[in-house]
């Protein structure tokens, strides 16, 4: 029910000063808070500086390289407004990553926060399209070439009309091999997620306020710690070091109330309020983006006395589809879809397959994979269905559970393993930090569980410490799981946004 004429930039923004926030906290972020008010009229400023400056036209690719921050989000929100199409980036990515990027979104405009303009200024020389890099001061105190050419714009801007159906965001997934995808989004999109998930699920209110850890660049992150709030009139605390103790630190100090991040950092936080830490403000724990480990979801019920909410997203479907309720939720569960999606189970030949069969998580609902420009299009939707990576079954409630990333599972001696059950079980055991379980080639079995393990503090790897592991996950599930190769490391290969990269372990890698 969105109206033809929409720009999410807009509805962010003005319209929400339209319905009396203006003079609510919008966001927080280096030492300050800045209103609805001041966010809109910001953004128009920003906005009318790429049009009037810059010559920003509307359908334009504009990169914007930063950390989360309310400049990030105001360029954001700027660049809709002016009807560009933009691509968040992180700011760890280095000139070639970049350059990927660039190239396929075909790039013109690039706004960078001034303390990370190397890489960007390297990748601009090479490029065919990005001609115009310009500097913002990430850290809001106007002092770059953007916020100056800014400061005497009027605060009133005439957003471009963008249709619902126009591409706002590109979204882009490294997935396994390492070729970047872009996902496109329309504007209506962005909208969805909020009143769909953030709205049924979460329950957002104008009181929240949202914190947490994901890149702004992952939609995962832009969801939640920018749409979500600004969608209901809410606040969001945004971090440049979302490391577990600043995070701890920063929903004691602000009394946050969601937060968004991944099982590492709410173990971190178990941990933290073991040592008597106050995290009683949240009332809403997201967790997605990697398996809940059921120890960290019942740990965090015993804790608080309120349930983590795990779900599952991807980028090609924009944001969360499945995910947990507060009052209907359960250990090792992802849930049930979220309103307006549906979620069946296929087996190889796409066929759906019987409650309680393990196979490929197909879904659809009124967000959807659109690759930009890339055939692999065809190996992502099948009449109307999103085909995930993700292996899951389904139980007789019609709740979901995650098996393993399709391409993880692992048949040895003709059993299925899903790593991530093995890993589970490596995790509870006290001198496990992290773990991460692949199957390798074994001539016998076809393939072996192998396991690499990052030690807790103080912990030595030994052969004893190998026995004592396979006997414990032998003891904890069916004794065929066991990790029959233990392999100590010092750091688990991750993606910029902090998912094991499995198939950096795998001998061919
Ligand atoms: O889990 C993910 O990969 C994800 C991606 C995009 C948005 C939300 C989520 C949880």
């Amino acid at each position: 029910d969105y109206p033809d004429w929409l720009n999410v930039g807009v509805e962010l923004t003005d319209r929400m000063v339209e319905q009396g926030f203006g003079d609510h906290t919008a966001l927080i972020g280096n030492g300050r808070r800045r209103t609805y008010k001041e966010l809109t009229d910001w953004t128009n400023r920003l906005a009318a500086t790429l049009v009037e400056n810059y010559g920003v036209k509307p359908g334009n690719r504009v990169l914007i390289r930063s950390a989360n921050n309310p400049a990030m989000v105001a360029c954001w929100l700027a660049a809709t407004k002016a009807g560009a199409v933009v691509i968040n980036t992180m700011p760890m990515l280095r000139a070639g990553e970049l350059s990927k990027i660039v190239d396929k979104a075909e790039v013109t405009v690039a706004l960078c926060d001034t303390r990370l303009m190397d890489e960007l200024v390297t990748c601009a020389k090479d490029s065919r399209t990005l001609k115009t890099v310009i500097g913002f001061d990430g850290t809001a105190n106007h002092d770059a070439e953007l916020d100056r050419a800014a400061l005497d714009k009027p605060v009133q801007f005439d957003a471009v009309r963008t249709g619902r159906d126009d591409v706002a965001l590109l979204g882009f997934t490294s997935g396994t091999t390492g070729q970047p995808k872009a996902t496109m989004h329309f504007h209506r999109d962005i909208l969805i997620i909020a009143d769909g998930y953030a709205k049924e699920v979460l329950g957002v209110e104008p009181s929240d306020i949202f914190v947490g850890s994901p890149p702004l660049a992952f939609t995962f992150g832009l969801g939640g710690l920018a749409v979500f709030p600004l969608r209901f009139g809410a606040s969001a605390v945004l971090l440049e070091n979302a490391s577990p103790p600043n995070l701890i630190e920063i929903i004691q100090s602000y009394g946050a109330t969601v937060c968004f991040t991944a099982p590492t950092a709410y173990r971190a936080m178990l941990r933290a309020m073991e040592e008597g830490a106050d995290l009683s403000s949240l009332r809403a724990a997201v967790s997605a983006g990697e398996t809940l480990p059921a120890p960290v979801y019942e740990q965090w019920i015993e804790r608080t006395g309120k349930p983590m909410l795990d779900g599952i997203g991807a980028t090609e479907l924009l944001h969360i589809f499945i995910s947990n309720r507060f009052d209907d939720h359960s250990p090792a569960c992802t849930g049930r879809p979220v309103g307006g999606y549906e979620a069946k189970i296929i087996g190889p030949d796409g066929e759906e397959l019987p409650k309680g069969e393990v196979g490929r998580l197909a879904v659809r609902g009124p967000t959807g994979c659109r690759y930009l420009a890339d055939t692999r299009q065809q190996d992502y939707v099948h009449d109307g269905w999103n085909l995930t990576g993700d292996s899951f079954w389904q139980d007789e409630d019609g709740r979901f559970h995650f098996a393993a990333r399709s391409d993880d599972m692992i048949v040895s001696s003709g059993y299925n393993i899903a790593g991530p059950e093995v890993e589970a079980a490596l995790l509870a055991h006290e001198t496990v930090a992290e773990c991460a379980v692949i199957g390798v080639h074994d001539a016998e079995r076809g393939q072996i569980v192998e396991a690499y393990v990052v030690l807790s503090e103080g912990v030595s790897a030994s052969p004893d410490l190998v026995e004592t592991l396979q006997d414990f996950v032998k003891a904890t599930i069916a004794p065929y799981k066991y990790p029959r190769s233990v392999k100590f490391i010092e750091a688990l290969p991750k993606t910029q946004t902090g998912k094991v990269q499995r198939f950096r372990l795998r001998p061919e890698a």
